[in-house]
């Protein structure tokens, strides 16, 4: 039965229990174009706790596919949903077996502005053989939002790059924040992005930043990716998982449709202090300037790069980190899951 509006509008402000047919319309096309897979519809059903992943960091993160980020959501009682575009086919819940495919095949990286054209051939052609795509957290917000899925975990946020001021460079994942209402767990961004640009782009998104405090509420920084401190403090501090799902609810119940971005801190015992990657990361940046790596292509380069240039060092930091990120994003999932019990 289709919804009024009016009946939906009351249902989705005052209801904290939303099955997946009210997060879109009944019979909206778009319902079918999206594949979620039975898992993921299960668990949405029944308003079970699930965890959205990207793709991107598998096709072009250069850690590798085998991270057991699926093995961590389980493991804390929450059911793994990663999206992506498989054969042109947007999907929710891809397999390890997917992923494998899209990565063994080659992929595109699909931001917001790609998911369509991506899309179209696979997805309403039905042509056999469509391209694959690993989705970037923007992508992959909105493929979770159209699921009906409210937490995501991940490695590093998109943001504004050096020198963006003038390159407008500035990543697509800070205007999904600002437009879409999921909650991204992320250890804040990349050393080589500009931080305290990325933040006042964040607030004027009128995007929710808070970050993992873990015992202490008076100043925390926004944390830089491999190290826990950036300088910058962060808008604001969360306690734990059930606070930051608390939030997420409030959000929900406020009407608010801008994403929220909790940044939580490398693991103490893996984090690379700021100065020893300063200069790894000046290298980085300069070469993808020289050689052209500019756009989408940038990111992917910069992160192979310093990969290569810390002879492995920082790749199991970035393991680590995500990692973290995907456990805490399960907890907040299950808090979720109970306080709209
Ligand atoms: N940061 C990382 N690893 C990644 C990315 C960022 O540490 O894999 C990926 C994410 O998918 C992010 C994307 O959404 O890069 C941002 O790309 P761009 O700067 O082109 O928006
Ligand atoms: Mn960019």
């Amino acid at each position: 039965p289709a919804f009024t509006p009016r009946l939906l509008l009351r249902h989705r402000l005052f209801s904290p229990r939303r099955s997946i047919t009210t997060q879109t319309q009944p019979n909206h096309p778009l319902k079918s174009l999206l594949k979620i897979s039975p898992e993921v519809t299960d668990a949405l059903v029944a308003n079970k706790p699930v965890v959205a992943l990207e793709s991107t960091i598998y096709t072009h993160g250069a850690l590798g596919n085998d991270l057991g980020l699926e093995a961590i959501v389980r493991s804390h009682g929450a059911v793994p949903a990663v999206c992506g575009i498989l054969g042109g086919v947007p999907t929710v819940g891809l397999t390890p077996a997917d992923v494998e495919t899209m990565v063994r095949e080659g992929a595109k990286k699909a931001s917001r502005r790609d998911l369509a054209a991506l899309s179209a051939r696979g997805g309403i052609l039905g042509e056999k053989g469509a391209q694959h795509a690993g989705t970037t957290i923007a992508g992959t917000m909105v493929l979770a939002r159209l699921a009906g899925i409210r937490v995501f975990g991940t490695g590093g946020l998109g943001g504004v790059h050096r020198g963006g001021e003038s390159s407008m460079d500035v990543s697509a994942d800070l205007t999904e924040l600002g437009r879409t209402r999921v909650a991204v767990i992320s250890s804040g961004c990349k050393g080589f992005l500009d931080i305290p640009r990325t933040l006042e782009f964040l607030e004027t998104q009128g995007a929710l930043v808070s970050t993992f405090a873990d015992g202490r509420s008076d100043r925390v920084d926004f944390p830089a990716f491999w190290a826990r401190e950036s300088g910058v403090p962060s808008p604001h501090a969360v306690r734990d998982e059930r606070e930051a799902a608390a939030i997420i609810l409030a959000q929900e119940q406020l009407g608010i449709e801008s994403g929220m971005l909790f940044a939580n801190p490398i693991p103490e015992e893996f984090a690379i202090p700021k100065k020893e990657m300063e200069a790894v990361i000046e290298t980085a940046v300069r070469e993808a300037e020289q050689k052209g790596f500019t756009g989408s292509a940038n990111t992917p380069y910069v992160l192979g790069r310093i990969r290569e240039l810390t002879q492995g060092r920082s790749a199991p930091a970035n393991v680590a980190l995500v990692r973290a990120n995907v456990a805490r994003a399960a907890k907040i999932a299950v808090e979720l899951a109970k306080l709209m019990d």
